[in-house]
Order: C-alpha cells, then sequence, then structure tokens
C-alpha cells in the first residue's frame, strides 16, 4: 500500500555564501522584516522580469523606448559618437545595443554581477559590432568601484535606463551617482531612464498586474531565499502585496502572510502574525525637477530632458 504521510527529507543544504545568509537572516528577524530587491533575480526572476516588461500595465520599458525612438537623434547629439560607453547593470546588453547605430560608441564596457551570463552576451555582440571594442566588466556596483586602465579615458558616458535608479532610496541613489561621476571624464556625462509620479491608480495596476505575473516575480523570491538560505518558506501561505506610497514617492512591495506561521532555516526561525509582511522592493518615483535635485547634490548638471507625451517616463543627460 502507498503510505500518505510525505517522506520525511532533510531541508536542502544554504546555497548562499556566508555573507549571502548573514544579510538574508538580519533582514528576516528585523521588524518590519525587509529582504534586498536583488533576491528577486534568480533565473526564473529574470525571465518573470522579462515578461513584466510586456503586460500592458508595465509602461516604463516601452516608454522608454518609445522615448529613445522618438528623440533618439537629439540624444545621439548630446551623447556625441566615439564616447566610451558604460553599461551600468547591463544584464543582456540588449537596450545598449539598440542604441549603437545612434549613439556610435567606439569602446562599450557593459558591466553586471554575472560573470557569465554578460560574457556570453558581450561575445555575441562583439560579432554583430566588430568596431566597437567592447570589455565586459563583472562588478558589484553596490560598494565602491574603480574602472580598470582596459576603459579609455575619453568621454566616459555611464548608461543606465529603465529606472533601475528607483530601487536607491534617495539619499542612495545620490552617493551612487556620486561614484560614478567619480569614474566619468571630465567631458562625459550619463543617460539615465527615470520614471516619474503619476497618477497612483496606473502605478498601482503597474505593480500588481492582472494576470498576476508581478505577484509571480515578488512570490518568486520566497523560493529563492529558500535555495540561499535553506529555509522552508511555503509560498502558499504568503500573498503579493504592492500600493503607492505618496509621501514617499515610492511603490513598495510586501510579501504579505496569510496566516500566523513560523519560518525556519539552519540558524534561525522567524514567526510571522497573519498579515505581517517582509518588504521586498521600493521603486522611488521622481519629477524631472526632484530627480535633477538628486543629480545636482551628485555633482552632474541636467543637460537635456526627453519625456513622454503623457510625462510618465524620462530619459536624462547629465553633465560631469
Ligand atoms: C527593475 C527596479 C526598474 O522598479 O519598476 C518591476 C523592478 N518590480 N515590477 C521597477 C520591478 C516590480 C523594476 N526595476
Amino acid at each position: 500500500s502507498v503510505s500518505s504521510a510525505a517522506p520525511a527529507r532533510a531541508a536542502p543544504a544554504p546555497q548562499g555564501d556566508r555573507a549571502t545568509i548573514a544579510e538574508i537572516a538580519a533582514g528576516l528577524l528585523a521588524r518590519p522584516a525587509a529582504t534586498s530587491p536583488k533576491y528577486l533575480y534568480d533565473s526564473l526572476g529574470s525571465k518573470l522580469f522579462e515578461a513584466i516588461c510586456e503586460l500592458p500595465e508595465y509602461y516604463p520599458t516601452r516608454t522608454e523606448a518609445a522615448i529613445f525612438a522618438r528623440h533618439g537623434e537629439d540624444i545621439a547629439r548630446h551623447v556625441q559618437p566615439g564616447s566610451t560607453l558604460i553599461d551600468l547593470g547591463a544584464g543582456n546588453c540588449a537596450k545598449a545595443a539598440g542604441l549603437f547605430p545612434l549613439l556610435r560608441p567606439r569602446q562599450y564596457v557593459p558591466i553586471d554581477i554575472s560573470r557569465d551570463f554578460l560574457n556570453e552576451a558581450v561575445s555575441r555582440l562583439q560579432q554583430r559590432f566588430p568596431d566597437i571594442a567592447m570589455n565586459a566588466l563583472a562588478l558589484d556596483l553596490s560598494g565602491p568601484f574603480v574602472l580598470p586602465p582596459a576603459v579609455e579615458q575619453q568621454r566616459r558616458v555611464f548608461f543606465y535606463p529603465g529606472s533601475s535608479i528607483g530601487n536607491f532610496a534617495p539619499h542612495e541613489a545620490i552617493a551612487f551617482l556620486r561614484r560614478v561621476r567619480e569614474n566619468t571624464s571630465r567631458d562625459g556625462g550619463l543617460l539615465i531612464g527615470v520614471d516619474l509620479v503619476k497618477d497612483a491608480a496606473v502605478l498601482d495596476a503597474a505593480y500588481d498586474d492582472a494576470i498576476g505575473v508581478t505577484a509571480a516575480f515578488n512570490l518568486n523570491m520566497l523560493r529563492h531565499l529558500n535555495h540561499l538560505l535553506g529555509a522552508d518558506f511555503d509560498v502558499r501561505q504568503w500573498q503579493h502585496v504592492a500600493f503607492f506610497h505618496a509621501e514617499e514617492s515610492r511603490i513598495e512591495m510586501h510579501l504579505e502572510a496569510r496566516a500566523a506561521l513560523t519560518v525556519r532555516w539552519p540558524d534561525g526561525e522567524r514567526r510571522f502574525a497573519r498579515g505581517e509582511r517582509i518588504h521586498t522592493e521600493d521603486s522611488y518615483k521622481y519629477t524631472p525637477d526632484s530627480f535633477a535635485d538628486v543629480l545636482a547634490q551628485a555633482g552632474f548638471a541636467t543637460d537635456a530632458v526627453w519625456t513622454d507625451d503623457a510625462g510618465w517616463f524620462a530619459v536624462i543627460h547629465a553633465r560631469a
């Protein structure tokens, strides 16, 4: 006969390194619990993010692309051909590659934490654009960084699309952009995509879509945490919560416990009451003026701002 009891199974060993495990555990034990949004991106999470970018509710990706399509030539005049284009968080390098015909960089330096993914993308890209020198860098941009000598000094232009800057709180964004500026040449610049404040209903829908792709993206973090920490999150006991917090000018994403429960991992545990949350992501929204202020505090001067007709998203060029 077949036993109905699940076989007793040892919890899988944690796969994260020591620092990762310590960081995640500290976040889970904090009150309120919080985790870094970087844990949204395991291989499934990266695919779910790509799917988010195709949702009708998630306007940032297509709005930014439309701005590049409509104002590309003007943007290229500000950036100037022959620059060294340094791509922050390049991933598959597709966004920058789409702009090569317009921006015509002399050198392309994609930076990403994931070395294997990056090297593969760059070797394919180098074949398509043999005249652009390419130097991929596997760097964690969360700490201080210095570009190696292989990166040409001439007119360094940093490229930071997609409103990735929104994951930083404003004071962190300023600190990060200061470090960027320290690595820019005097004649260099920054081309950055920034999501703008708009009607809360539009923002809420973009982060809580009708078919639940963003919910899956958020919940998938629990599977990733199980893998890294050796935790025993039961994903079905949690639900996705996302809303615009107007006073903070940010979207907040949380995971909320559907019932009182305890999460366990090799060196610890955390009890959650029903309705208690883990804060998984912030996505800050700016106005053109509030972002010009962030740039100024980082030592950059806003040079040009391009937006869509609705004013939902901005592409900004700033000078060092
Ligand atoms: C990749 C940080 C720009 O904040 O809009 C999308 C991530 N989170 N849906 C964003 C995200 C939920 C995205 N960024």
